[in-house]
Order: structure tokens, then C-alpha cells, then sequence
């Protein structure tokens, strides 16, 4: 190790008094004038977990959909997942090392992960379009260099675009190409073999309205344009030349507040999504003739993808198993629509990705999504491989057909994490092919009425879960109390956890009204603030 040169790069990045960050369920986030320190370090971090592996390593700077004034940071794993959690934890120490302790806790890592500092180290890194973000991913690559690795700077990225690189630089290039152009490549070929299908059974031109945030969507949208098929028509809004990133628009703007966001004029019936501010999440929505507005969400999107990707595999005759991951988040009325309706199983797992990721992997084909519209579909090898042969060598017409709609499904779906480019495309396809509206699509089944608020407490890891997040273990009394609550209303369920990304806690309760989601949200609100010590005044009623 350098360390001299160790000693004036971390001066150069250093660590403010008494800060101590946690890397959570979406890596580091804070405001950005505090990260500098961890940028580097996580610079330094991803060259030590591309020696343990012996592979490229990724290194997003990107608060996704926070406040332009937030930014944040991540690490990819060799194929595009997130970080291993054994290396979350040296992720945590590092950050917090003070100054001095750098070399220390540099050499506890590389002892406890066996990691060979002789070693080459390669790493991938991008940024989303935040002011903050040029700076600090500079500070990520002086962490990288100081402790001797190699870089590729992507520069302006969206999320899973950082993902998918890192995916084919370590596959030899199974996965596809590692450039930007390699993505767009891979996904406008399976996207336009998809939607010429469509055309030739009559479907008409399609148009869609996106809402980028003002983020890095628009700018790679625009980057893609010249490889969409001329039949999809989009128009691209909020693309960060007027406005403020996620401000007052956004996938989760529009998921939280249930409404259109600013600066995208909706006719009724126009198919209308948003992004968010790094286009790993996407939702859908519409405005009817009466002027209502039609929110569809991540629950949606699974259940549009599981309809017809069971459809497809009776067709091919492939007994291949198939399953919905969701998280507590997800709404009632979908499980029991999937459940009951879809005949597919569904399983419930913690908040974050990497959870959903990880229980998706145990089947032939696992879709997953989180309500809030980051998800995608995972194909085992075996699968893929069975879907590529027939689509080669099957006699029966309509099995060799179904089966190359599936293989095109493959290539258009970006396995590696969420994608709001891919997802988007991956439901304009399955529309055109069904001959379905949006309005259809929405028809499926009515979401239970649901209300998701925060309450601000001292320390909101009082709060202990347990049962995928729905039932509180601590502190004392908080569960009896909710599930008294939820016995006062019809079609009730309500849970409470710690957000991994916000100093808050989170209340997601559902009822069979409205008014009674939103009452049985802020009671289990005033319980929280009352048995786990909140903050400020209490909750207000809705
Ligand atoms: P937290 O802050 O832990 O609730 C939020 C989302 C997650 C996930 C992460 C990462 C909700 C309720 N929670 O996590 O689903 O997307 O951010 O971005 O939407
Ligand atoms: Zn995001």
C-alpha cells in the first residue's frame, strides 16, 4: 500500500468530526456535502472487493429518487448485483474510519477477506445528472488510484445501465457488449422484433408520455431514440433543463402522493409513465374521461409480466417454475389477485432489492418487483438455455414462435436489477402483443385502499421486525397495539419498519376505505410515536 499516498489523498477527502453513515438498503445516502469522505473510501473499498473477487466492480454516485441536494453511492457486484452483505459491513467500517485509521482498518479487510493486494483491480463507475455527482465521483476514482486499481469512468449513466456493464464485462461479454451502445443495441433489436410482431396482427402506433424526474432517463432516452422502432412514439418530460431533479415529479412522487407530477399535461386516456431520478424505477398511469387519476405500480407491472410470461410457457409446453416475489409493501389486492387469479405462487420478502433479487434466483423464472416500481425478471441458466434451444430447433410452429417471443423477452429484460428503459419497453411490448390498454391493464384487479406515511422518532432502530418487516418485535407493546388497531377496520393490515434509506419510520396500512386506510395509518402512526419515541409534534391526521 502507498502509504504516503494514502495519507495525502484522504487529507484531500476527510472525514467530518463525529459523522458516523450506515450502508444500507441502497448503499450511502446523506446530503452531499457530507460524502466526500465516503466517496473516496468506497473508490478504495471497490478496489479491495475487485481483488477478492478477481473481477470489474461498479461504483454508483446517485441518490436515485431523494432530493437534488442528497447524492449517495453504491457498489455492483461481479454480475451486476448489489454488494455481498458480508462486504456491506466493511463498506460501514471504512466510512467511518477516522482519517488517521485508514491503513488499519485497509489491512483488517484485506486480512478478513482474504484479499491478495498484489492483485489487479478493475473498476466501472458512473453518476447520475446531480450537480454534486462529477465532483464525487472523483473523489471515488483518487480512492480507486490511491490504492492502485484501474478505472473506466462511464461518466453519465442511469443505475442499471452501471449494472448491466459491469454484467458483461465479467461474463466475457455473454451478456451482451460492455458500452452504452452494446445496451441500446441489445435491447431496440429484441424490442423491435417484439413490436413487429404486434404490428402485423393490426396493432396501431404506439404513444407514451415520460416523465423523467429531470434526471439522467431523459439524457439516455434521447441517447436512444435513433435505435426505437418508428412505431413507438415517446415524449420525454421533465428532462432536467428547467426544473429540479425529483421535484414535485418522478416515479416516486407520483407513487407517494398518487397523482400526475408537474410539467406533464395528461389528456385522459393518454398512457403516461414516470421515472425516477435514476431510472431504475418506473410506474404507469392515466387520467379517464372523467378526469380520475389511475395510478399502476409495481404490483401491476408483475402482474401484466406474470400473465403473460405464464401464458407464453404453456404455450412451449415447458413445465418451467415460475414465481412473483413482492414485498409487505405490495399491495393486498395483487397477491390475492396473482394467488387466486394468475394461479402463480408469491412470496413475501424484506424491503430492498437485493432481497427480492436473491429470492427471484430460486426459480426458472422469478419476477420481481417492489410496489414502488423497481423490479425486473430473472431467468435461471437452464431456462434460458431451453427457451434459446427451442426457438432454434422446434418443429411445432407456434411452440418455436412462442418460444422466440421469449427469448426475445430475455434479451429485453435487464436481469441484473430494475430498469425503468428496459421495464418500459418490456410493457410496451406485452401491450402491443395482448392488444391491451392501459385502461384494461388497470381493470385487472383494484388496489385496496392504502396510505404509507413516516413518523420521525430519536432512534428508529428501536424498531425490530420480524415475518418479512410486517410485525414489530420491538419495542414492547408497539404490535399489540397495531394489531388491536387494525381490528377496527374491514380489510385491515398495517406494519411499521425502519427506513434503510431515511431517518424516519415507515406506516403502510391498507382498509377497505380511504378514509379508513388513512385513519388506521395515522393511529399506527401515533402508536410508533408514542411507544418508540418520536420526534417534533406528533403526527397530524390526514
Ligand atoms: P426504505 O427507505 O428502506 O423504505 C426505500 C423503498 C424501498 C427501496 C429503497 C431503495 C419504499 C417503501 N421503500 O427504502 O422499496 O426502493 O428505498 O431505493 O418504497
Ligand atoms: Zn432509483
Amino acid at each position: 500500500m502507498d502509504v504516503e499516498g494514502l495519507k495525502k489523498y484522504s487529507a484531500l477527502h476527510p472525514k467530518p468530526a463525529g459523522l458516523t453513515l450506515q450502508y444500507g438498503t441502497a448503499g450511502f445516502r446523506s446530503k452531499a456535502q457530507q460524502l466526500e469522505h465516503v466517496m473516496f473510501r468506497m473508490g478504495m473499498l471497490a478496489a479491495l472487493r475487485s481483488r477478492a473477487t478477481g473481477a470489474t466492480i461498479g461504483v454508483m454516485v446517485t441518490a436515485s429518487h431523494n432530493p437534488e441536494e442528497d447524492n449517495g453511492v453504491k457498489l455492483v457486484d461481479p454480475l451486476g448485483e448489489m454488494l455481498h452483505p458480508s462486504w456491506e459491513e466493511y463498506a460501514t467500517q471504512l466510512a467511518n474510519a477516522e482519517d488517521q485509521e485508514l491503513q488499519k482498518i485497509v489491512t483488517e479487510i484485506c486480512q478478513k477477506a482474504a484479499v491478495n493486494q498484489q492483485k489487479d483491480a478493475s473498476v466501472f463507475i458512473g453518476r447520475d445528472t446531480r450537480p454534486s455527482s462529477k465532483e464525487l465521483s472523483q473523489a471515488v476514482i483518487d480512492g480507486i488510484s490511491v490504492l492502485g486499481g484501474q478505472y473506466h469512468d462511464y461518466g453519465l449513466v442511469t443505475t442499471p445501465q452501471l449494472h448491466y456493464v459491469v454484467c458483461c464485462q465479467n461474463t466475457q461479454g455473454q451478456y451482451g457488449k460492455p458500452t452504452l451502445e452494446g445496451y441500446y443495441q441489445k435491447l431496440s433489436k429484441a424490442f423491435t422484433e417484439l413490436i413487429k410482431k404486434s404490428l402485423s396482427s393490426g396493432e396501431a402506433q404506439r404513444q407514451l408520455k415520460i416523465d423523467c424526474a429531470n434526471g439522467i432517463g431523459a439524457l439516455k432516452l434521447a441517447e436512444m431514440e435513433t435505435y426505437f422502432p418508428k412505431e413507438v412514439q415517446i415524449q420525454v418530460y421533465n428532462d432536467g433543463t428547467k426544473e429540479k431533479l425529483n421535484h414535485l415529479c418522478g416515479a416516486d412522487f407520483v407513487k407517494v402522493h398518487q397523482k400526475p407530477p408537474k410539467g406533464l399535461d395528461m389528456k385522459p386516456n393518454e398512457s403516461c409513465c414516470s421515472f425516477d431520478g435514476d431510472a431504475d424505477r418506473i410506474v404507469y398511469y392515466y387520467k379517464d374521461t372523467a378526469g380520475h387519476f389511475h395510478l399502476i405500480d409495481g404490483d401491476k407491472i408483475a402482474t401484466l409480466i406474470s400473465i403473460f410470461l405464464k401464458e407464453l410457457l404453456a404455450k412451449v409446453g415447458q413445465t418451467l417454475k415460475m414465481a412473483v416475489v413482492q414485498t409487505a409493501y405490495a399491495n393486498g389486492s395483487s397477491t390475492r389477485y396473482l394467488e387466486e387469479t394468475v394461479q402463480v405462487p408469491v412470496y413475501c420478502v424484506k424491503t430492498g432489492v437485493k432481497h427480492l433479487h436473491h429470492k427471484a434466483q430460486e426459480f426458472d423464472v422469478g419476477i420481481y418487483f417492489e410496489a414502488n416500481g423497481h423490479g425486473t425478471v430473472l431467468f435461471s441458466k437452464a431456462a434460458e438455455n431451453t427457451i434459446r434451444q427451442l426457438a432454434k430447433e422446434e418443429k411445432d410452429d407456434a411452440k418455436r414462435e412462442a418460444a422466440k417471443v421469449l427469448e426475445n423477452m430475455i434479451d429485453l429484460i435487464n436481469q441484473t436489477v430494475g430498469d425503468a428503459i428496459s421495464d418500459m419497453l418490456v410493457i410496451e411490448a406485452i401491450l402491443a402483443l395482448k392488444g391491451l390498454t392501459l385502461q384494461q391493464w388497470d381493470a385487472l384487479y383494484t388496489d385496496f385502499p392504502s396510505r404509507l406515511l413516516k413518523v420521525q422518532v430519536a432512534d428508529r432502530q428501536v424498531i425490530d421486525t420480524t415475518d418479512a418487516e410486517r410485525r414489530a418485535v420491538t419495542p414492547p407493546g408497539l404490535q399489540e397495539k397495531i394489531d388491536a388497531l387494525v381490528k377496527k377496520y374491514k380489510l385491515s393490515r398495517a406494519f411499521v419498519r425502519p427506513s434503510g434509506t431515511e431517518d424516519v419510520v415507515r406506516v403502510y396500512a391498507e382498509a377497505d376505505t380511504q378514509e379508513n386506510a388513512d385513519a388506521l395509518a395515522h393511529e399506527v402512526s401515533l402508536a410508533v410515536y408514542h411507544l418508540a419515541g418520536g420526534k417534533g409534534a406528533p403526527p397530524q391526521p390526514i
